[in-house]
């Protein structure tokens, strides 16, 4: 199996457009289900866009965007069971919330805030990854473990285009391969690692191309379709839980938002290919299928972003409520004898600080 899939040539699609491209149907799906997605993906949205404002208020540090990338964060994670472990980098921040972990939590972690550190094993989410794909052979690794010890557990990773020309994502794709560890190797291939182009990460012609050689299948699929992308990644788990080894998933999208609250795209990116990414956004996409098959109503459709809108005030206000966080921690644990130096370090902060 280790071939691009026959099919995914062009990208795997479920939404139609409302026009000429007719709306098809995800099977086990059923309005409940429905319902639920898109309030994964009402929920994440909210966090985004109100994540924006917060960090323009001053109330949250530098914040990786992930606007038009829910409907793969929310898709690849409704194929998951309970038991499953997702292995998350920053534009994934918020994953979390999919698996029950409070708003505040990850608020926190944007505040530098030492409640913002969850237990990966409350929820089964690891650690948030900001070194590009190391958390690729981690969650490769955990797999593999968990496998051997007879758990049934699957690890879906997420990381994107750029991450595919990191050592890391080889190393843990390689091993992946050979010891047919239960993992979904999900890329989100939004067209740029900050203001590195796609063309820079590879010469062949996709992504998912770069599976052949790890002896694993690769799936194109659109990743503002979230039935697409849920359908596609319920294939991969069903692959890894039968045995038969890891999947690389190549969604497809087009950065529509900065990289990050610090970054300026209109100097390098395509604006108007921006523009109608903007015009097609996943959530939108989703609302409008569900609105014509008659599961959401319009009014539903108020009622579920209030509620979000709700947990994101009640998220900021309990995460301010922390008391500040002992600067000492930043200077603790990377040492068992500390370089007097950094006494001196943190003497200096503190008089900054006026402790
Ligand atoms: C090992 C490493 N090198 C460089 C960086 C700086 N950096 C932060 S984000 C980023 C771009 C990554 O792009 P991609 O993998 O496509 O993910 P995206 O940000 O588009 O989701 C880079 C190079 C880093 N965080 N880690
Ligand atoms: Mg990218």
């Amino acid at each position: 199996m280790s071939q691009v899939l026959p099919a995914e040539g062009g990208l795997r699609r479920v939404i139609g457009d409302g026009e000429s491209f007719p709306d098809g149907e995800v099977e086990g799906l059923g309005p409940d289900e429905l319902l639920a997605l898109y309030r994964n993906l009402v929920l994440l949205r909210t966090y985004d866009e109100r994540s924006v404002v917060y960090h323009r208020q001053g109330r949250i540090g530098t914040y990786a965007i992930f606007w038009n990338h829910e409907a793969m964060q929310a898709g690849g994670v409704f194929a998951l069971e309970e038991r499953d472990w997702i292995f998350p980098a920053y534009r994934e921040s918020a994953i979390g919330l999919l698996r029950g972990m409070p708003v505040s939590t990850v608020l926190s972690w944007w505040r530098g805030h030492p409640s913002g550190w969850w237990n990966p094993a409350e929820f089964n989410v690891a650690s948030i990854c900001v070194p590009i794909a190391t958390q690729i052979p981690h969650a490769v690794g955990f797999a593999w473990g968990s496998a051997l010890k007879g758990e049934d557990r699957v690890a879906l990773t997420f990381f994107g285009d750029g991450a595919t020309s990191e050592g890391s994502f080889h190393e843990g794709a390689t091993f992946a391969g050979v010891m047919k560890a239960p993992v979904v190797l999900f890329c989100n291939n939004n067209h740029w690692a900050i203001s590195t182009p796609l063309s820079a990460q590879t010469a062949a012609p996709t992504l998912a191309d770069k599976a052949i050689g790890y002896g694993m299948p690769g799936i194109r699929v659109d990743g503002g379709d979230v039935l697409a992308v849920y359908q596609a990644t319920r294939e991969a788990v069903a692959r890894a839980r039968a045995g038969e080894g890891p999947t690389f998933i190549e969604a497809v999208t087009y950065r529509a938002a900065p990289h990050a609250t610090a970054d300026d795209p209109s100097i390098y990116i395509d604006l108007e290919r921006v523009e109608v990414e903007k015009e097609n956004e996943c959530v939108g996409r989703f609302e409008r299928y569900l609105l014509r098959a008659g599961v959401l109503t319009e009014a539903r459709v108020e009622e579920i972003k209030q509620e979000a809108l709700e947990l994101m005030r009640t998220g900021i206000v309990e995460a301010e409520a922390e008391p500040p966080a002992d600067p000492g921690l930043v200077f603790e644990h990377a040492y068992a004898n500390p370089p007097p130096a950094l006494a001196d370090d943190l003497a200096e902060l503190r008089r900054v600080l006026g402790e």
